[in-house]
Formats: structure tokens, sequence, C-alpha cells
């Protein structure tokens, strides 16, 4: 893809030990993007973010991914987390739209054109996120009841000390921003475990960004990189720096210098 074409769309998926889930996804993803109707002579990028493992899931990206121009797999060196993948990801995505999602497609593809086209129709809003909590969203195949509790658990967590009131499923691998909001929010975003989505959406609120949930389709994959109880006691940990690590990040790059 040369540097002068214009990106409509960046699909960045943060994977780690994903030798067998990634490789397959690379050329469907590649495929669908293909079938997306972008505005004339814009096109779509798909940036894989992978933490280096022992399981060859970078050898074997990069030979799913040879055949199609538009997919990038990047070495992120070691793992430091989904957060920090996510983060290199966004900070180095071109589109006019930038949406994260996970490797094992637990959010089926369409959902991607489903998103667009509500940023197309609500010009006024600058950050998408699913909700497998919402009412009409379509859940194939769930998460498992523990899974489902612990999650339900840290959302009203978040919504009792942090974002007050508001989301009921902070934690959707699925969520989309346009250009300008993404990177005002990824180059004040820090943390780089799972509670990186909590960062996400109350840096969007500090900075008086204008956010909406959309009912998602979800299809669950039991195969899963989370330790219930090893990355629970890190997310609560986490959860309980993000107020400050948001005020922070708010006085040392203050919104003025974002030029708006
Ligand atoms: N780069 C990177 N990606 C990660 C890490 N942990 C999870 N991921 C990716 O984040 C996505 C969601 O992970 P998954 O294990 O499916 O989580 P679950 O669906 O919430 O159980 C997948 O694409 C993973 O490969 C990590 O430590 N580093
Ligand atoms: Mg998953």
């Amino acid at each position: 893809m040369s540097l002068s074409e214009r990106v409509a769309l960046s699909l960045v998926i943060p994977a780690f030990r994903e030798a067998a889930r990634l490789p397959p996804n690379l050329p469907r993803i590649a495929e669908y993007c293909d079938t997306l109707v972008l505005p004339e002579g814009e096109t779509c990028e798909v940036l894989a973010v992978v933490e280096r493992s022992d399981d060859g899931t970078l050898e074997r990206a990069r030979e799913a991914a040879a055949p199609f121009p538009r997919l990038e797999v990047i070495d992120n060196g070691p793992q430091r987390g989904k957060g920090h993948a996510v983060r290199s990801g966004m900070r180095r995505a071109r589109g006019a739209i930038r949406i994260f999602m996970d490797a094992d497609l637990s959010t089926p593809l369409p959902e991607v054109g489903r998103f667009l086209g509500y940023f197309a129709a609500h010009p006024e809003v600058d950050v998408v996120i699913g909700n497998r909590r919402h009412r009409d969203s379509r859940i194939g195949r769930a998460q498992g009841p523990v899974r489902r509790h612990l999650g339900g658990l840290f959302s009203r967590l978040v919504r009792g000390s942090i974002l007050p009131g508001a989301w009921t499923d902070t934690q959707c691998g699925f969520k989309a921003f346009r250009a300008e909001a993404a990177q005002r929010i990824f180059s004040r975003q820090r943390l780089d475990g799972f509670s990186f989505d909590v960062e996400v959406l109350a840096l969007a609120a500090g900075l008086g960004l204008t956010t909406h949930d959309l009912p998602v389709e979800w299809r669950d994959d039991d195969a899963t990189r989370v330790r219930l109880w090893y990355h629970g006691w890190g997310m609560l940990r986490d959860l309980c720096r993000v107020r400050a690590l948001v005020a922070r990040s708010l006085k040392e790059q203050p919104l003025e210098k974002d030029g708006g």
C-alpha cells in the first residue's frame, strides 16, 4: 500500500499466542475488506499487532498475510499485553475510521460495515463501542458463566468508581474511533493490560468526545488468553490507577495541544 493512498478504514488486531486463530482469519479479513464500499480511491488497511510467543504466531501470520498487500503483520516485541498492542496499532493506523477487534473474530466481520454505517449517519459521534449486554445484541455463543458474572461485576465496579452511570460492557473487544478521536485518546493512553478499555473510555469522556454504544453480534471462543485470577487481580490493580492516570495524561498533554 503506497503512503500517498488515502485510508478510509484501519482494522487493528492485537494478537498473542494466536498461531491457530489468526493465520486462517487474516485472508477472511482481507477478503471482507474487498467487499466494503469505500469512497472513490480510498482503501482499507489491516494491522495485526503480534507480540512474540513460542508458537510461531508471527511467522505463520506473515505467511498468511503475504498474498494480501493490505495486511500488515507487525512484530510488536515481547509480550506486554493487549492494551499495549492496541495502542501500538492505533498509533500506527492511518484510517479515517480506526477499529480494534479480536483475532478470533468473536465479533463477526459484518459488524465492521454496520459500525461504518453508524459513523456515516451520525457525524456528531466520535467513538462507537460494542455492547454485548445491549438487549438487541445477538449472542450466538456466550462467555462461560464465571466469566460473564465477573465481567458484570467489573462493569459495576467501573460504573461505581470511574465512569458513573455509563457503560454496561466496558470490555467488549470491538471499539471504533474517528481518526482524530483515536489520535487524541491513544497519544494519552498508558495501561498495557486488559483494563485499558476503561482508560480509553475515561479518556474519551475527559476529552469531551461523544461515545455511543451499539448492540453487537458475538460468538465466544473458548480458547482465551485471559487467566481469570491472574489477570483479574491485575485488572483490579490497574482499575485503581485509571482516574489518576487519566488526570495526569490530561494535565501533561492538555486539550489545547490537540489543536482543537
Ligand atoms: N498482543 C497481545 N494481544 C493479546 C494479549 N492478550 C490477549 N490478546 C489478544 O486480544 C484478543 C482477545 O483475546 P482473547 O484471548 O480472545 O480474550 P477473550 O475473548 O476476552 O477471552 C485476541 O486477539 C488476543 O490475541 C497480549 O498479551 N498481547
Ligand atoms: Mg476471544
